[in-house]
């Protein structure tokens, strides 16, 4: 039987050799090598070519080498198997370090103070709004988004969530679906996405959006932060919205086009601040473990943990 490693970019080789000693009794090959279709039962894939997959007729599970699945759904011809993500607390631990860095940095204008300093200007000034004064809404109440929220209130942040379905939260004010979105843009001072790319939030931070995050004066704008994926986000009117004054600063870890073109005008936005879609990034180690896991579990006939639904895109 055979563990196939997918990948339709990146080095596959460190990868097989870590699958080699966590699944020894597999054997264990890479797109482009020489093997037998009918003995692959396993697959592991980050953005494999579209198709690529539809030529084993006896795999029994893909496994997504992120957290993020959307890469499996650029596939029309995805075989009809459970698929599974990985679902990490060093991938959770980094991205909520990203969150509380960049909200804290928001609110304590560190991009302000930096000017400053280069123009080595002491200005009297001393509004600085206390966390408490300070509400973030994160939208994407799932591992990541969840564990962001509770740091963000251990902070003292004030803090809302928004999800598809409801949760219940301690001291975390939570909204969720369509119908609850603008209650919850409407109190929304630092918006932080960590929503998956779906049909349904493909765009959706866009410039209606962003004009119904608060305005009432308790900040001098709203700000946002995404960390989730680029596709989430219409840039064009991210930029407009910074410039009419509906949006104060805006961090943005993941881009409609990746790597960023050297020509957006992004990279050079006095209020934006760009990192290369590196939140949070996977332990190779650790992401492998965790799907030699998975492997055992399908093999003694335990469920898949951390399935994806193919009806609700992640
Ligand atoms: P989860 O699947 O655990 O959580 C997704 C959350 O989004 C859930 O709360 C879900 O609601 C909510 N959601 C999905 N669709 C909608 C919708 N239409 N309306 C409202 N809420 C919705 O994912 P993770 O938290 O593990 O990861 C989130 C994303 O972060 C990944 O998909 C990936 O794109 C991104 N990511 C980015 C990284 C980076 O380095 N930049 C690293 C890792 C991941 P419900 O709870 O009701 O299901
Ligand atoms: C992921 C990512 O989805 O790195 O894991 O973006």
């Amino acid at each position: 039987m055979s563990f196939l490693v997918a990948l339709g970019s990146g080095d596959p080789d460190p990868w097989v050799e870590q699958f080699r000693a966590l699944l020894p009794d597999h054997q264990i090959v890479k797109l482009g090598d020489s093997y037998d279709p009918a003995g692959v039962e396993f697959a592991m894939t980050w953005y494999h070519p579209p198709g690529s997959l539809a030529v084993y007729p006896h795999l029994k599970a893909v496994f997504s080498m992120g957290a993020g699945v959307d890469h499996l759904f650029r596939d029309p011809n995805l075989p009809d198997v459970p698929m599974a993500r990985v679902v990490d607390p060093d991938l959770t631990n980094r991205m909520s370090e990203y969150v509380v860095l960049h909200a804290l940095s928001v609110m304590r204008q560190t991009r302000r103070y930096r000017d400053q300093q280069n123009q080595k200007l002491w200005l009297d000034d001393d509004w600085q709004p206390a966390a408490s004064d300070v509400r973030v809404g994160v939208m994407g109440m799932g591992v990541l988004g969840s564990d962001a929220a509770h740091k963000l209130q251990l902070i003292g942040f004030d803090v809302a969530g928004w999800s598809r379905s409801k949760k219940t939260l301690d001291g975390i004010e939570t909204f969720a679906g369509e119908a609850e979105l603008s209650a919850f843009l409407a109190r929304t001072d630092i918006l932080v996405v960590l929503l998956p790319l779906t049909d349904d939030t493909r765009g959706i931070i866009n410039a209606k959006l962003l004009k119904s995050l608060a305005h009432d004066g308790r900040v001098p704008a709203p700000s946002l932060i995404n960390a989730g994926r680029g596709n989430l986000q219409i840039e064009t009117d991210i930029l407009a919205c910074l410039d009419d004054g509906t949006l104060h600063e805006v961090v943005l870890d993941v881009f409609q086009i990746e790597p960023l073109p050297q020509n957006s005008p992004l990279w050079t936005h006095p209020r934006v601040t760009v990192t290369p879609h590196n939140a949070s990034v996977s332990d190779p180690m650790a992401v492998a473990r965790a799907i030699a896991a998975q492997v055992r579990r399908v093999e003694q006939g335990e469920a898949l943990l951390n399935t994806v639904s193919r009806a609700r895109g992640y």
